[in-house]
């Protein structure tokens, strides 16, 4: 029998007074809305809906914990605003997200997706220097990556990781329809998950 992870739902919060104390080692999933965070959460888990997925950005509203495997805390964030809101709406979670950011003591790992169609822009490198910061390691991950052939997708990721000043190794492909990425993007949860982490 093949190991499944087990990943369920514990709570959704809508302010930091809301954080669950968890005991376990936390990892986080980040990016601008509709860049299929919670699909993402739902392939590397292999729990089909366990993470409401939308087609339109925004469904995302709160900060919603999940425990995979009884021992590792995930979460997906709300989404950074859709190009195509006023810049007030675009904004509206960043304050939440910080205060999660600055209150996670046992947050391991960020991941920060990016559609692979897109060009790195201000908010990823915002939140790139913002976790720096903090010290919290961040991995790159170029979501849907079913969208271009795959003599394309080598490419992306090349230009993807300059746009960044980083290396091609360090941005890691995802898509949640073909479960491309999934045994190194789960490999990368239990490492960090279980606190032996080496650099992303
Ligand atoms: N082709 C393809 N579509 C995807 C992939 N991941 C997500 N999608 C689609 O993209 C849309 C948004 O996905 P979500 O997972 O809800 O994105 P999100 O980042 O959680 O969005 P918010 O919660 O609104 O911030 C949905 O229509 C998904 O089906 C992928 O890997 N490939
Ligand atoms: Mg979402």
């Amino acid at each position: 029998m093949t190991a499944q992870a087990k990943a369920v739902f514990l709570k959704s919060a809508f302010r930091a007074a809301d954080f669950p104390a968890l005991p376990h080692p936390e990892i986080a999933v980040m990016g601008r809305s509709n860049v299929g965070k919670s699909s993402f959460l739902n392939m590397v888990t292999g729990v089909r809906g366990l993470v409401k997925v939308g087609a339109k950005p925004g469904v995302t509203k709160s900060i919603n914990f999940f425990i995979l495997e009884g021992r590792i805390t995930l979460v997906d964030l709300p989404g950074y605003g859709y190009a195509k809101l006023p810049v007030e709406m675009k904004k509206q979670f960043l304050p939440l997200i910080r205060s999660y950011l600055a209150a996670r003591d046992r947050l391991r790992l960020v991941f920060l997706l990016i559609d692979i169609r897109r060009e790195p822009g201000d908010f990823e490198h915002e939140m790139i220097a913002h976790l720096e910061k903090l010290g919290i390691p961040t991995a790159i991950v170029a979501t849907k990556c079913d969208k271009l052939p795959r003599g394309r997708r080598a490419q992306r990721r090349r230009e993807i990781a300059d746009g960044l000043g980083i290396g091609a190794d360090s941005v890691f492909l995802s898509s949640a329809e073909t479960g491309d990425g999934k045994k190194e993007l789960m490999g990368l949860i239990r490492e960090y998950g279980s606190g032996k982490e080496k650099d992303v």
